[in-house]
């Protein structure tokens, strides 16, 4: 699962340099804590209830807009978020963030990325 996401994030190279890799390692780091930090009921997933403090702590701006796409996509047939789960949607929001260059509403780069439906988004 790692691997597959570490993959994506590479700039179509397929490979990551150093200074790629460390930053990528200090992201999961930190969502690692983020994740363990807000499963209350140590569940080991993230319920709806759950994943928008989480969210928020990562430093992102959710509205239930955001939420229902999030849903779509990344919670579990019991509506949850897993752990593989949480970080992929976090490197996919943190990848959209920084190919957006300004301060584009999180809620845009959602609408775009849904009308797109692919996973890549270039700029
Ligand atoms: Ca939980």
């Amino acid at each position: 699962m790692t691997l597959t996401v570490v993959t994506s994030q590479s700039n179509g190279s397929g490979q990551l340099d150093w200074e790629e890799f460390q930053g990528l390692w200090e992201k999961f780091r930190k969502w690692t804590y983020i994740f363990v930090k807000f499963d209350k009921n140590k569940s080991k997933s993230l319920d709806h209830r759950e994943i928008t403090p989480a969210l928020t702590a990562a430093g992102l701006r959710v509205d239930e807009f955001v939420i229902q796409l999030i849903s779509m996509r990344y919670m579990e047939p019991d509506m949850t978020v897993s752990y593989p789960g949480f970080l992929q949607l976090l490197l996919k929001l943190d990848t959209m963030i920084l190919a957006s260059h300004d301060d584009v509403q999180l809620r845009e780069l959602f609408r775009v990325w849904d009308a797109l439906q692919s996973p890549r988004v270039q700029e």
